[in-house]
């Protein structure tokens, strides 16, 4: 297929869902704020189904059940990746949608209602760049912090299915930046989403926005507009959003609208109220969070069951946000610890399998741990933090043998 014709059928896909999605489209922002209106909000939070074999639901959040990712490689379809939404699915049109770029960062410091702008057609007019990509929730393990350790923290108690990858293809963000007349004094970039405004406790915080530094944004962020091999489903962003490999998925701004780029630091309730680590062990001030840790995963239910007597075959996933793995082992005695068999190719994770005859019935604890690139191992712990981010400690995953 030559290029154009691989644009033209995207397009055309694009055009499919925005067609069944225009009735949502009616009422565009007749008085505007500082921010553009929320275009729509859907009935249910979430548009794609959520059917229980696949899904957790919580909200307007969606957690992807681990066994529905055994025998899948290692890109998760769209019909179980992990759905993370503050509000609700926006149903966007790709032929009106904007991106608008603006601020003291850019050549001639265009203002917010005179913005650099691009279109759905600009962009994939634009070289691009396919990528896999993980996106993890900041909070994803946060029930074990409760679980595990007894410790009390806010947000959404995931397991460790706040988590997928997929193949992205879009334009770096770069290119678009340059575009727009990045300049060196440039340090901040704030995207924010065109989804509905996160009101919570009675407070407006406005769009759902979070600094990036412009040093990240120059490396490998993806402006993307496809996600495996399709154009952006609703839930995932569509028509744009972006991808921030190994940071916190709340960096990977879903329905981007605006992108302020300013030469001196920005801030956001995303980045001094939440995504922010507070506890005893850390400053009063917070730490502000950006890269993911490592974790891992048995592609198995929660207390699943298996046949005593015989030979089974676990298998799982290891990933960290620090760059790469080194090795993954397994227990399931709870004292002794073997190396699990990687699975080639490994593309935004590592996954891995290990043999397993269990010595009679009952109930047995399963874990894994891996060691990254840099020598660190998952701890048997993990650091208590108000908001329960970044839960990196091993998992003990309990199975019953009948
Ligand atoms: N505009 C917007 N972008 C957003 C969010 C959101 O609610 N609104 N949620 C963020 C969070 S917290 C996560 S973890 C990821 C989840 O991406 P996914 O829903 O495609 O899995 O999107 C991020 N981008
Ligand atoms: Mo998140």
């Amino acid at each position: 297929m030559t290029k154009a014709a691989g644009c033209a059928t995207v397009f055309r896909m694009a055009e499919r869902i925005r067609r069944r999605t225009a009735l949502a489209l009616a009422g565009l922002a007749a008085t505007a704020p500082w921010w553009p209106r929320p275009a729509f909000a859907a009935a249910s939070p979430i548009v794609k189904p959520l059917p229980e074999d696949k899904f957790f639901v919580y909200g307007t959040n969606a957690e992807t059940r681990w066994e529905a990712l055994r025998g899948i490689g290692d890109v998760v379809p769209v019909d179980r990746f992990f759905v993370r939404d503050h509000t609700s699915t926006p149903l966007l049109d790709a032929d009106t949608w904007r991106l608008q770029l603006y601020g003291t960062g850019l050549r001639g410091s265009p203002t917010a209602d005179r913005p650099v702008e691009f279109g759905y057609r600009d962009l994939l007019r634009l070289p691009s760049r396919t990528i896999t990509a993980r996106i993890e929730c900041a909070g994803n393990g946060r029930s074990f912090f409760t679980t595990q350790q007894g410790q009390a923290v806010t947000g959404t108690a995931w397991r460790l299915g706040a988590v997928g990858v997929a193949r992205w293809k879009g334009v770096p963000l770069a290119t678009v930046l340059r575009r727009a007349g990045l300049t060196a004094s440039a340090v901040d970039l704030l995207p924010q989403g065109l989804d509905p405004n996160y009101v919570t406790g009675g407070v407006d915080l406005g769009p759902v926005r979070r600094p990036l530094p412009v040093r990240k944004a120059l490396d490998d962020v993806l402006l993307a507009y496809e996600m495996n091999g399709e154009p952006l489903p609703p839930d995932h962003g569509h028509p744009v959003r972006l991808v921030v490999p190994d940071w916190i998925g709340v960096a990977s701004i879903k329905w981007v609208g605006r992108i302020e780029v300013a030469a001196s630091a920005l801030a956001s309730p995303w980045s001094t109220q939440y995504y922010r680590l507070w506890g005893p062990d850390y400053p009063p001030e917070g730490v502000l969070l950006g890269r993911q840790n490592t974790k891992s995963a048995f592609e198995l239910p929660w207390q699943a069951s298996f046949d005593a007597g015989r030979e089974h075959v676990l298998t799982g996933r290891s990933w960290s946000g620090t760059g790469g793995l080194r090795h993954v082992e397994v227990s399931t005695d709870g004292a002794t610890w073997r190396r699990a068999t990687p699975l080639a190719p490994a593309r935004g994770w590592q996954r891995w399998a290990v043999r397993w005859r269990p010595p009679g019935p009952g109930s047995y604890t399963l874990r894994a741990r891996a060691t990254d690139r840099t020598g660190v191992a998952q701890p048997d712990v993990a650091p208590y933090n108000t908001q329960g981010y970044l839960f990196g400690a091993v998992v003990a995953h309990p199975v019953t043998v009948a």
